[in-house]
């Protein structure tokens, strides 16, 4: 039986779990900052991020400390070493972080044998005058900087999940239009004339309903961290982590690095961070397009409902999220295909919260 005691713990922990996860209605004002917000439930990172603003580190500081605490607890076993294995097992990850108030970008993509890809981004930021590095160049950038490395980014739980897939022929997969030459391939385009028409014009394929990519990009599998923070001077960062596609074709880069596409930031309007099937979500910029319309009048729940109902229009299985915040703390999310999460510390609360969003 439980005692006075047990059962007095019991409910404390019982309300400290319901107020975390109590599923606000996905739309909210702090009207302060500073102010930290997430795709996901990802409560750990937040409030790193929240200790090191709360502090008065900038903003572009707080990102990066956040997305590095969900790198180091592989939030979701999507962001960070140990998961998402691609065709040949091997995890990379792609990472990207802005400032808002400089416009500055570092982005890395399919990154290998370096386990923290939004430091791996900052680097670029700081010290190039680029804004993207991509693959082996820039696991050895990052190295050469001062990141460990080389590292196995390979985990016991990737190479199972990797095995399984072998051993199902390879199913599901990212492939189109192509015949394998055994199950797992190589494979052969399967009309034999490289995607070329023989010189014949054509008419485009109509876009019509895209085939399902459910079973590739779902609940399951797809839980990248993009975070926006406003600092104590105003000023507005965002960063996505992630470790992409489950089985992806080796060298394939998400919306995880595209700016515009996963987050995007200006100090003058708000920000915005995005979470789903890149593949689809980075050929419409939808963060770019969030800010964007902010700018032009939008609150932030309409203009993240338009940036998804943009995406729909064309490709209506598709499945994703935005989360916008405008310069003054007020934030929105809109999603399709799922129900999505997000998490928000601000002043006025105790702790983070998690906010529900429904398709
Ligand atoms: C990708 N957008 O690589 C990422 C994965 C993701 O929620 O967002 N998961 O496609």
């Amino acid at each position: 039986m439980a005692s006075a005691g047990n059962l007095s713990i019991s409910l404390v922990f019982f309300f400290t779990l319901f107020s975390l996860v109590k599923g606000h209605e996905g739309i909210g004002s702090s009207g302060k900052y500073p102010i930290v917000v997430s795709t996901w439930p990802f409560v750990e990172a937040v409030r790193a991020a929240w200790k090191a603003v709360d502090k008065g580190f900038s903003a572009v500081d707080a990102v990066v400390e956040g997305c590095s605490a969900c790198e180091e607890l592989r939030c979701d076993g999507t962001v960070g070493p140990g998961g998402s294995p691609d065709e040949n097992g091997e995890t990379t990850l792609d990472a990207l972080l802005m400032n808002g108030a400089t416009m500055e970008v570092g982005a890395v993509a399919a990154m290998r044998y370096v386990k923290d890809g939004i430091k791996a981004a900052r680097l670029v930021m700081q010290y190039t005058e680029h804004t993207m590095l991509v693959g082996d160049r820039a696991s050895a950038f990052a190295i050469s900087m001062g990141l460990p490395g080389p590292t196995n980014l390979s985990s016991s739980e990737s190479l199972e999940k990797w095995t399984r897939w072998k051993e199902n022929n390879c199913q599901p997969n990212f492939r189109k239009n192509v015949i394998p030459v055994d199950s797992c391939g190589p494979y052969q385009p399967k009309d034999n004339n490289m995607g070329l028409n023989n010189g014949i014009c054509s008419e485009p394929k109509s876009m019509g309903i895209i085939e399902s990519r459910t079973s590739l990009v779902g609940p399951h599998n797809h839980d990248t961290i993009s975070m926006a923070v406003i600092d104590k001077m105003g000023h507005i960062a965002v960063g996505t982590s992630t470790n992409g596609a489950t089985f992806k074709i080796p060298g394939r880069v998400g919306d995880g690095p595209i700016v515009g596409s996963s987050a995007y930031a200006d100090d003058e309007v708000g920000a915005c961070g995005a979470t789903g099937d890149g593949d689809i979500m980075m050929r419409f910029l939808p963060c770019y397009q969030v800010v964007e319309s902010m700018r032009q009048g939008m609150e932030p729940k309409l203009a993240a409902k338009d940036a998804i109902s943009r995406i729909t229009r064309k490709f209506p299985d598709f499945t994703g999220a935005v989360v916008a915040i405008d310069k003054n703390g007020v934030h929105a999310g809109a999603c399709h295909g799922w129900t999505f999460q997000y998490s928000v510390r601000s002043p006025d609360m105790d702790d983070v919260e998690v906010f529900t969003v429904l398709p």
